[in-house]
């Protein structure tokens, strides 16, 4: 049965909240930091997974002594959500496990099933109910559920979660990338509670004629009913083999960044009730067009990661972190983002969507990833799958992006073909692409050349003319061969300053030379046929173990066009003009 639920999980990760009966469990969890994993190794042992007792509060050791070397109730706390790594100095560069747990009072209902869902816990974790072991899951930014309808007690819980955060070479991502491993439960807690009969899924398509729904149940059947009042659909239709569909005309007004409209809509399914809001645009490329709701569209973005700008440290918490970063993407004239390298908070998709950004989400295929292995592969359709399922309602996605800047071999090949294959077979309705690289080192005449391209919507690529390669002024020089016949989006680039640096325009690191870069990358890039957008690297300094160097870098990619508060570097002004003329 645990076994089931687990695959179900992976199946049905997310459970639609909008309008049903929660218990946020956010909020101070006590923790306990163990480097040598003494709540899963017996003594002498070396087992691969924690044993039910472990889950026992109080009696964590008592497997072969008497001592009780562990106490919860005077453990310290930590705030969930939240990564651990800025929360406590102790735990500023660590990487191992962490045992969170949180007592909860529950008034259980009758008629009721309960699901335990975590939006994001990183790298992998075990959760355990009441001494019960519900399961395990891997991949640091996508949800998870556990039905915990028989665990759960009438009264007071307790609930542990072991979490690891230890990078491994077979894992997306791998042991080498550039950005912080925040660990912890570092997203939303929930306790839901739904009926015997629930909507345990649903999924709308619009075609710019018509619209599409299909909604799926379990637990039994019931009569479905889908209503959006503003548009006067109103449909009862039967369930078959768990799913009712059914279509309908309409003419709404259409979601756009300049007008990012959207529509309450309401289903119900017998005693379930979701309620929701929508919107409906068109996507497609055409030649090298992309097109939204049937126009061609440039794509003024930027590439932000999950990174908060100081509202809280580390990893976004919530609505008011990522609001905070949208606000600073509206200003600087972006209608997109490219959200890198992994997938973001629901939050901020939503958030997003209200606001009128169009979004690209990615999974983190980064670099150099174990392409052989199977369970590698499983780990990367996983997270993708999870990460559609998650937002396949949502009008702002537009493209689904399956990895980062990785190697040209056949092995990497056939792993992102059918990752690609995957993508468009849960969600034929949008862009699918990959963030690509050149593969010729001539500086001043840089070739993309990629099979994927084949196989992508879009010809997205990275670039660093004038950082790692040359200098700004080579720019001028350089003379682009890009496949034709697509749209090309600019995924990267940009370069390095810190805040407050000034100096001459050829000192890197300077505000200036940023400056300079943007310039001239900007003149440089809008010569190549077919671009449709761009998305520089990146909005915001963001912490990467990766960039020591003392009085500059000190922890910080600095290849923000803001700093870590939020303060504007001089080449924000550059691009914010260049997206302004672009009107
Ligand atoms: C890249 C990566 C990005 C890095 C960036 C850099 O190409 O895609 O994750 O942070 O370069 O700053 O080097």
């Amino acid at each position: 049965m645990k076994r089931l639920l687990l695959v179900l999980s992976f199946i049905f990760a997310l459970l639609p909240l909008a309008g049903r009966e929660t218990l946020s469990l956010n909020g101070r969890w006590n923790y306990i930091v163990d480097p040598m994993d003494t709540g899963i190794y017996k003594y002498q042992m070396q087992l691969q997974r924690p044993s039910k007792r472990y889950f026992a509060d109080r009696h964590f050791y008592q497997d072969k002594s008497k001592l009780i070397e562990y106490d919860f109730d005077k453990a310290p706390a930590l705030a969930v959500p939240g990564d651990w790594n800025t929360q406590s100095e102790r735990l500023y560069y660590y990487e191992g496990s962490v045992w969170y747990r949180r007592l909860f009072h529950v008034h259980k209902l009758p008629g009721q099933r309960y699901f335990l869902q975590f939006d994001a816990v990183n790298y992998k974790c075990m959760v355990g109910l009441n001494n019960e072991i519900l399961g395990e899951h891997k991949g640091g930014f996508t949800p998870f559920r556990f039905e915990v309808t028989e665990v759960l007690k009438e009264g007071e819980n307790s609930l542990v979660v072991w979490v690891n955060n230890t990078r491994g070479v077979s894992e997306v991502p791998t042991l080498n990338f550039d950005w912080w491993n925040y660990g912890g439960i570092t997203r939303d807690v929930s306790l839901v509670a739904v009926p015997e009969v629930y909507i345990k899924d649903w999924r709308y398509r619009f075609d710019g004629k018509e619209v599409t729904f299909d909604v799926f149940l379990d637990g039994g059947s019931a009569e479905v009913q889908v209503e959006i009042p503003e548009l006067r659909v109103k449909k009862t239709c039967a369930v078959k083999e768990g799913v009712a569909s059914f279509k309908a005309k309409i003419r709404p007004e259409r979601w756009s960044p300049e007008h990012p409209r959207l529509y309450d809509i309401s289903i119900t399914a017998g005693a379930d009730r979701l309620d929701e809001r929508i919107g409906f645009r068109t996507i497609q490329t055409a030649g090298e067009q992309i097109l939204l709701n049937g126009k061609p569209v440039f794509l003024k973005g930027v590439a932000v990661h999950d990174e908060s700008i100081g509202v809280n440290p580390g990893r976004c918490r919530g609505e008011e972190d990522v609001r905070a970063l949208l606000e600073v993407a509206k200003d600087l004239g972006c209608n997109f983002l490219r959200l890198a390298h992994y997938p973001h908070s629901e939050q901020m998709v939503r958030l997003a969507e209200e606001m009128g950004f169009l979004l690209w989400e990615e999974i983190p295929c980064y670099w150099n990833i174990d392409w052989k292995s199977e369970e590698t592969y499983a780990l990367a359709e996983q997270q993708l799958l999870e990460m559609i399922r998650r937002d396949a309602n949502r009008a702002a996605t537009i493209i689904w992006s399956v990895a980062n800047e990785t190697p040209h071999t056949p092995e990497r090949f056939a792993f992102l073909k059918k990752l690609i294959e995957k993508a468009r077979a849960e969600d034929p309705t949008r862009l699918v692409s990959a963030a690509i690289q050149k593969n010729k080192p001539d500086l001043y005449h840089p070739v993309i050349e990629d099979d994927l391209v084949e196989l992508t919507d879009l010809v997205s690529f990275n670039q660093y003319v004038g950082w790692y390669d040359g200098v700004p002024a080579d720019c001028d020089a350089v003379q682009w061969s890009v496949p034709r016949g697509k749209p090309v989006i600019i995924s990267e680039f940009g370069g390095g300053a810190l805040y407050g640096n000034h100096g001459s325009a050829s000192e890197m690191f300077t505000e200036e030379y940023l400056e300079l870069l943007y310039r001239k990358n900007l003149e440089m890039l809008s010569k190549i046929p077919g671009l449709s957008g761009l998305s520089p690297w990146c909005l915001k300094d963001f912490r990467s173990p990766k960039r020591p160097l003392t009085g500059i870098q000190d922890d910080f990619n600095r290849k923000g066009l803001v700093d870590e508060q939020g303060r504007r570097k001089m080449a924000f002004a550059v691009l914010q003009e260049y997206y302004r003329r672009l009107r």
